[in-house]
């Protein structure tokens, strides 16, 4: 069993989109970001940069005490291993999945992270700021549509981790002033991954969370991500 640290946000939505593709029994704790739980020090003992997704493997490949893993990437590299699904097999393949994994999670997250702060939290409203985050995701689009110009998937031939990281940061394209019009590739891409039968299981569990009373969301000062009002 894996108990899943979680938020309907777009880091959230990558590890369910994963447990949900490879049929991983799962259970998920809450972690409300916006009342500040992520701060609890319970979650802190598992997840020290009080950030979530978070897991703990009770029965891990090793049979030794549970283990637990913070960081989306972290975590999808760890039960694409654990499971032998979603890595490509080969060395080559393998370090197309990882380049672009950690293209995901050091440029594409980040960036459409700022953007989104900027544009629709920060109390002041700071042109050059949202001008800033708002080019820099423009210009990551661009490289995932030119990539995505003569492969189906992300790493290549076949849907592994790098696809699972970088869906749910697209999902909120609006959000973040962009048209999957102009990125034609990426949107053929994205059309497929939104119809994955794993895809609409994984972004079904969000409205549980975000129905359950909030106190102060959106209030915490260092919560970079409300839940996703995409999720679907
Ligand atoms: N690099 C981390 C980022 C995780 C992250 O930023 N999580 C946000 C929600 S999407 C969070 O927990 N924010 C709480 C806070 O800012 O205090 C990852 O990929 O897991």
């Amino acid at each position: 069993m894996i108990d899943l640290y979680y938020w309907p946000t777009p880091n959230g939505h990558k590890i369910t989109m994963f447990l949900e593709e490879v049929g991983l029994p799962y259970r998920i704790e809450p972690v409300n970001i916006g009342a500040g739980e992520q701060f609890r020090p319970e979650f802190l003992a598992i997840s020290p940069n009080n950030r979530m997704p978070a897991i703990v493997d009770h029965v891990p490949l090793d049979g030794g005490s549970p283990l637990s893993v913070f960081e989306s990437g972290a975590i999808l590299w760890y039960l694409g291993k654990k499971t032998g699904q979603l890595i490509p097999a080969d060395l080559r393949g393998e370090t197309e999945a990882l380049q672009w994994l950690f293209w995901q999670t050091a440029g594409l997250g980040p960036a459409a992270s700022q953007t989104h702060h900027f544009s629709h939290y920060a109390p002041e409203k700071i042109p050059y700021a949202i001008d800033r985050y708002v080019q820099e995701t423009c210009r990551l689009y661009g490289v995932l549509n030119q990539r995505l110009a003569d492969r189906p998937y992300v790493a290549g031939a076949s849907y592994t981790v790098a696809d699972i990281a970088c869906y749910p940061w697209i999902v909120p394209h609006e959000r973040q002033r962009q048209q999957l019009e102009d990125f034609p590739n990426l949107q053929r891409w994205f059309n497929h991954i939104a119809a994955r039968p794993a895809t609409v299981r994984a972004y079904a569990r969000a409205p549980e969370f975000t129905a359950l009373p909030l106190s102060g969301m959106g209030a915490h000062r260092g919560a970079t991500d409300a839940p996703d009002p995409h999720a679907r």
